[in-house]
This record gives structure tokens, sequence and C-alpha cells, in this order.
């Protein structure tokens, strides 16, 4: 029986959607659209640098409208959707906005994801194709983009970034007529897929539209002071939301700025980039923002054009805030966002004060925050609370996941952002931790459940719990804490190989790992996972020794 595709969709209260539209935050612009409106502007600028590839605007339209050409005479057809695995190369642009440009939908996996989470969301976006590279940082991706074909039977076709292989397609063979103008279609339609950082399981798929996005990062440029004449780097995997948006490299673009694609955010690659490109702005998670302090003391290379540094992602504390300025010359822009939607900024002519220890105000006016006790009751003034929001572009429901949806979403739908946050007498919001179970590992959500499932899958394991424990250079790193099975064993290497070969992104695997005769219990019995997470962290790390 052929399986029932529903397309996705995200939709606003008809008044708040009107809102929206009359305050002209919804410009009733699809992505296709934007990219002939940018490249009809700036044509002639320098658009994007990767690698050998340098492309102006107008470059980069054809070349995208090349992909789109390809994609539809393959016979895809508008709202499919596209997986799209690709590292920061000069690839990723054109094939995503080729792939918009045609009206298809993107589903960004990152780079680092291998079999579990690529088929995971290929299958759960009914993904019809997929684009991969041929290879990066020393891995292979034909042989993952083949188990994502035998696993999904809705996924027809994969391209790498190579010669075709054994089942593989050259992404070459996509070039062809170019298509000239965007396939129409409804601005309030989903554009992309985006992953969320998720507490529970596996990733959820967060349906983000053309209106909502394009006001995000069209918003954030102008926050972010980034004009025709920046240079925006894009250092962070470019399938992360932050980059992508904040401003991200599509905030460079809507301004005619240049964007620079770096495969890597190491301070040897980004410094040399940085020079040779006179970047001004870019954006790096905190235990990244730490690595470039420490390397700019003792580089050669001449960092003077950069302007703006956003950090964001984990919490940067005041202290490391306070040396940005010191060490790289530059000023520090706070982001707290989210790939759901809301992002917050520090601005740029803000006191020290607010940008050293805030996490900044929403883009928006019209953004609405909630600051909840755990009880659903709102917080007195100046008391941290659980962060709902909702706004014109923060999404309203995650695609495909009722469950999810009635956890995540409440009335008047604003989403629990599971964020514990202070609000200041000023508006601005202070992160001050956070009441789901993730493990933020140097930026990257790890769900706590998610690995607890994959250690249970070992035969010597009876159970399992995994916490976020703090940790100097990561932020956080996972501890997973174990107890076998009674006259079983097994040691941390061989579970960490045993969890790696279960075809898992590495920083899923468990940092550290630690044997424990049984779990607590109450006197009632069991103690739920969230309490047992919490008993197990507090023994273990949290408390002075005896
Ligand atoms: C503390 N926690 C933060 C911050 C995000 C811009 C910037 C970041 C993301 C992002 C993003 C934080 N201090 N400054 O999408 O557009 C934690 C919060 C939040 C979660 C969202 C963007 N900035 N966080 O990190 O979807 O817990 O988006 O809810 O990956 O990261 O994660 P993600």
């Amino acid at each position: 029986m052929a399986k029932i595709m529903t397309k996705p969709t995200q939709i606003w209260p008809d008044d708040l959607a009107a809102t929206y539209r009359a305050k002209g935050y919804w410009r009733n612009v699809t992505f296709g659209m934007w990219l002939d409106e940018i490249a009809g502007r700036f044509g002639p600028r320098l658009a994007m640098v990767a690698g050998d590839s340098r492309m102006t605007y107008a470059e980069l339209r054809t070349e995208a409208q090349r992909y789109a050409g390809g994609l539809l005479a393959s016979g895809l057809e508008p709202c499919d959707r596209v997986l799209v695995q690709l590292p920061n190369s000069a690839r990723f642009l054109p094939v995503v906005l080729g792939i918009m440009y045609a009206g298809l939908i993107p589903v960004y996996a990152l780079p680092a994801h291998r079999e579990r989470e690529v088929v995971h969301l290929a299958s759960g976006s009914d993904a019809r194709a997929m684009i991969c590279a041929a290879r990066h940082e020393g891995f292979e991706y034909a042989p993952l983009a083949r188990q994502a074909l035998a696993a999904c039977p809705a996924l027809k076709t994969a391209y790498h970034d190579g010669p075709a292989c054994d089942g593989v397609a050259a992404l070459d063979s996509l070039l062809s007529a170019p298509l000239a103008t965007p396939t129409p279609v409804d601005p309030c339609d989903v554009a992309f897929l985006q992953i969320s950082g998720g507490t529970t399981g596996f990733p959820k798929l967060i349906p983000r539209t053309h209106n909502d996005y394009i006001y995000s990062f069209e918003a954030s440029a102008g926050i972010c002071g980034v004009t025709q004449d920046s240079v925006f780097l894009t250092a962070l995997p470019a399938a992360h939301n932050f980059p992508m948006s904040s401003p991200g490299y599509f905030g460079a673009l809507s301004v005619g700025a240049t964007v620079v694609m770096s495969l890597s955010p190491a301070p040897d690659a980004c410094f040399a980039l940085i020079e040779a490109e006179r970047v001004t702005h870019t954006g790096l998670v905190p235990p990244l923002a730490l690595l470039w302090m420490q390397a700019a003391a003792k580089t050669g290379h001449d960092l003077s054009s950069l302007q703006v540094l956003g950090v964001g992602g984990a919490k940067f504390t005041p202290e490391s805030a306070a040396r940005v300025r010191p060490t790289l010359g530059c000023t520090l822009q706070q982001v707290f966002g989210m790939a759901e939607g809301l992002v917050n900024y520090t601005r740029l002519d803000d006191p020290d004060e607010v940008i050293v220890n805030t996490q900044g105000r929403p883009i928006s006016p019209d953004d609405e925050i909630l600051l909840l006790r755990e009880d659903g009751t709102p917080v007195s003034e100046g008391e941290p609370g659980i962060l709902h929001t909702r706004g014109p572009y923060t999404i309203r429901a995650y695609y495909n996941a009722p469950e999810a949806n009635r956890r995540s979403f409440i009335e008047g739908g604003y989403y629990c952002t599971g964020d514990i946050v202070k609000r200041r007498p000023d508006g601005y919001l202070e992160v001050q931790g956070r009441s789901g179970d993730h493990i933020n590992r140097a930026g990257e959500k790890v769900s706590a459940e998610e690995i607890e499932d994959h250690l249970l899958a070992h035969e010597a394991v009876f159970d399992a719990a995994v916490v976020a424990v703090p940790d100097p250079f990561l932020g956080e790193r996972s501890c997973a804490f174990v107890v076998t099975e009674e006259g079983k064993s097994v040691t941390p290497p061989a579970l960490k190989a045993f969890i790696r070969a279960r075809g898992i992104a590495e920083f899923k695997v468990p940092d550290q790992i630690i044997f424990t005769e049984a779990f607590e219990t109450t006197a009632v019995g069991k103690v739920d996972r969230k309490s047992l997470r919490q008993i197990l962290k507090d023994k273990h790390f949290n408390k002075e020794p005896a």
C-alpha cells in the first residue's frame, strides 16, 4: 500500500497572521522569489567564497536554477522533500537554494549524522531524494546513502558530490537547463524542515515557512549590523539554524554582503580566511569562542577586519564574554536562539554590562514571552521561569509529531522552550538553566533518552541513565550511568564501540561511562527518569566529597 504523504504545514491563527502581515513582518516572498530579488539587486557583487570557488549573486542564482531544473527533470514534484547532508562547501548554497527554487523542501541533516539519524530524517520526512558530500573529514558518504536508500522506501535517488558509483548518482548530473522562474508556492507554505535539538528520543522536524524565516534573517541582518560591505564567515556547520539565520549566510545575502564558507570552525582555518577575505561577522558556540580567544593571542594572522562575533547555542559565561573584545578586538553579540524560532540578541550599541551579562532580547516587538513556573503559573517579576514564546517566526507545531506537540505547545500556541530564564526590568533575558533532559555538548543538543535507548540495546546493560555534566571545554559533556545485567559485564570502550557501531553521530557517544550497582528507588518504588538523572548527578558530581 502506498504510504500517504502529508505535506508539511505551519499555521498561525488568522488574527495573528493578519497582524504579522499588517506590520510588514511577512513580506509574502518565497525563497525562490527572494533569490531572484537578491540576484536582481546585487547581481555582479561577490556572493560566496568557498574553497577555490567565488560566485557573484548572478552566478549563484544561475547555479541554483540549474540544480532546480535538474531536480524537476528527475521527476521530483513541488513539495517533495530532499534530504541535504552537505558540509560548508561550495555546493551547499547553490544546492539548497536550487531545491527551494524548484518548490521542493530541503531537510537539513548534519555532516556528523550517521545511518540512524539519516534514516530517521529521511523516513520521517518522506524524503524522495538525498544529496550528500562524497567525503568530509575522512568519512565516505556513498555507503551511508546506500543504507538510507535500502531503509527508506520513499527515497528513490541519492546524489553525492563525486562520480556516480554503485547506486549513488553524481550531483553534477543534476546540473541541467536552468529553471527560468521559481516554482510558484505559497509564502505561507513550509520552505524547509530543520531538526530540533530535542530532549526526547530522535530529533523532531521543524517546519519553517518562507514568510516567517525570511523575516527572521532579514530582521537579524539589521540587528547584527550586516550591510553590503560586510563579509560573513560560516564557521559552524551550515545546516544549523544559527549560522543559517542569526544573522547567518541568509541574513548576509539579504543585504548584498559576501558569505565565506569554512569547512572547519578551527582557528587555523578560520583565521586564514578572516585575513584573506577581510571577514567582518561570524558566529560561534562558546567552546569555539574560547578556543579562538586562546589562539588569537598567538596568531600571526591579521584579524583586525572582524567587527562582530555572535556567540550562542549554549551559555557564554560573563567571564568569557568580557574577554572577547580584549582578545579578538571586536564587539560581542550574545545570541540566544532556537531552530523552533525565537532569537534574542544583545544589541551592538548596548552597554558592556548588558552584552556581558545577558543573552539579549527578542528580534521582534511581537515576540511574546511567558515565564512560567513548573505548575504553569506565571512567575513574579524578576523570578526565573520556564520560557514559553510565540510570535511571527516561532513554530506552532512540529511536523507529524502529535505527542511532542502536546508536550511542547501550551494553550495560546506558546512553544515551551524548556529553558529557565530570568527577565530583567530592561527586558533582557538571562538564561539560567533548563528543565529538559538533554546535554548541550558544545552547542550540539544530545537527548539523554536517545542515548539511553542505545545503551539499553546492549545485552549486558540492564539499565542506563545519561546526564549532563559541566565540562570546562565543552560546556557540558555526557555521562552515562550503567547498571549491568547480573553475571554480565562490559567495559566502557566496548560499550562506546557498540554505540558507535549502531550508526549515530560521534557527538552522541557518551563522553564518560560510570558503572553503578543499582539505581535509586524511593519508598514508593521507582523514581521517574528525570528525578533519577538528577539524583545520580547530585550523588556523583554535585556533592562535596565526604
Ligand atoms: C544559553 N543557551 C542557549 C545561549 C541557545 C541562534 C543561536 C543559537 C541557536 C541554537 C539558534 C543559547 N545561552 N546564548 O537556533 O538561531 C540553547 C537553549 C535553546 C537551545 C536551542 C539560533 N542559545 N541555547 O542553539 O535549536 O537551550 O538553536 O533552547 O540548536 O539552545 O538549540 P538550537
